[in-house]
């Protein structure tokens, strides 16, 4: 059996804890054996998840470089410095915290460091696309800041249906003049209009956040327009489309907002840094500035669009009418009323697809049920699928959708097939390190 990391960590593992190896070895053979399809996953290469692996977990630095808490800490600060230098120079800023643990630790970085508690922002609602760290009312930034949202084009004669409705974004600023307009999205297949925003933001007198989580790969690699100059504060995850260790990013060219954010990350939000995962960011950074990456990202983009197009063709619909990005959200009930995002979830994983169910937008169904299913085409593109594994793709999960709308023999026969077939696929394109 292959496995991602090298089959000598394995049995370093496994030797000294055979219940835990088995576990990961389980997970392995799920990864190599599945089409991974939720757009915010990625195969990081066997350098970065070694890198991951090293003895820089070992270690506390709270602080920063050149100013921390504990000795021993002078190849934190060269790795930090390192990681921080990558990053800089990939997006294009002045300034860069590679700290946070995740995304959402990020954001709560940027709010704590701009916002004071109760300090209302504008952003687009979870169920629209959002995100949970911006504004839903149970995370943080719902609970300790007042979140205003702004809409889409919900109407489907509108020629931007399902896309942002930038009138109204600058009219929900105007009426409640929040201290920081927030853009970028989890669920979102449009360019974003950074210099459209930016101009909102000056009209109202806001700082203006994004957050390209998903999109971090794109921007990188010149394949979305960069949030620079135009954005204040830009955040992100280092492990969707960036294809690095899980983690997160501050960015910015004011060093006011750099003092102000580094000081409400730590102290204010999180202690001693992940020290392995700077690490892995470094070595993925690395990995992003180099010209493959830029062609990796175009083939994203590429598979992404032939992906909607052979679901579009077969009759579903893709939301918004299409994607200029890495994912798509694509509304099942196009194909057949009865389809649920839940039910399709579940047959395509038992078939040996991975996506996520997710809400349309103006979803008439629960957010655990949903009309829709999330796909992206980071990980498969990593594995090296191109316009014919992606039509192969789509034809899968019609077939298996297909077959689960005449009942439970059609589906049991039609998810064995196609499993059979997912995996003969997976076994020509390996996941990386797993070949
Ligand atoms: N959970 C991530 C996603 O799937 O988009 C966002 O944090």
């Amino acid at each position: 059996m292959s496995h991602p990391i090298d089959d000598a960590v394995f049995d370093l593992i496994n030797t000294n804890d055979p219940e835990a190896g088995a576990i990961l070895a389980a997970e392995q053979a799920r990864q190599a054996h599945t089409i991974e399809l939720i757009a915010s996953e990625n195969h990081a290469s066997p350098a970065v998840m070694h890198a991951a692996g090293t003895c820089f977990t070992n270690k506390y630095a709270e602080g920063y470089p050149g100013r921390r808490y504990y000795g021993g800490c002078a190849h934190m600060d060269e790795i930090e410095t390192l990681a921080r230098e990558r990053a800089k120079k990939l997006f294009n800023c002045e300034y860069a915290n590679v700290q946070p643990h995740s995304g959402a630790q990020a954001n709560m970085g940027v709010f704590m460091g701009l916002l004071e508690p109760g300090d209302t922002f504008a952003s687009l609602v979870l169920k629209d696309g959002g995100h949970l760290s911006h504004g839903m009312h149970l995370n943080f930034s719902g609970k300790y800041f007042n979140p205003v949202h702004y809409p889409l084009h919900y109407n489907p004669d509108h020629p931007r249906h399902e896309q942002i409705d930038y009138e109204a974004v600058r009219a929900v600023c105007l009426e409640h003049r929040p201290k920081l307009l927030l853009c970028g999205y989890s669920a979102y297949s449009r360019t974003i209009d950074f210099a459209k925003f930016r101009e909102i933001a000056d009209e109202a007198g806001c700082l203006l956040m994004a957050d390209i989580a998903h999109i971090a790969g794109l921007v990188a690699a010149g394949e979305h327009p960069s949030p620079f100059p135009h954005c204040d504060v830009v955040t992100s995850t280092t492990h969707k489309s960036l294809r690095g260790p899980r983690g997160g990013l501050i960015l910015t060219n004011d060093e006011d907002i750099f003092k102000k954010t580094n000081r409400a990350l730590f102290p204010g939000v999180q202690g001693g840094p992940l020290m392995h995962i700077i690490f892995a960011k470094a070595v993925a950074f690395g990995e992003a500035l180099r010209p493959e990456f830029k062609d990796y990202q175009k083939r994203v983009k590429a598979n992404a669009a032939t992906l909607a197009g052979a679901l579009t063709d077969l009759g579903y619909r893709i939301c918004s009418g299409g994607t200029d990005n890495h994912l798509m959200l694509v509304d099942l009930t196009a194909r057949n009323p009865e389809l649920t995002g839940r039910d399709a979830e579940t047959w395509l994983e038992n078939a040996g697809i991975i996506c996520n169910k997710n809400g349309i937008p103006d979803d008439q169904r629960k957010p655990m049920i949903t009309s829709g299913v999330r796909l992206g085409s980071p990980a498969t593109t990593t594995r090296g699928f191109g316009e014919a594994e992606m039509k192969r793709v789509a034809s899968f999960i019609d077939r298996v959708l297909s077959a689960g709308l005449k009942g439970e023999d059609a589906l049991a026969a039609e998810t064995e097939a196609v499993r059979a077939e997912v995996r003969a696929l997976c076994e020509q394109f390996p996941m990386p390190g797993a070949g």
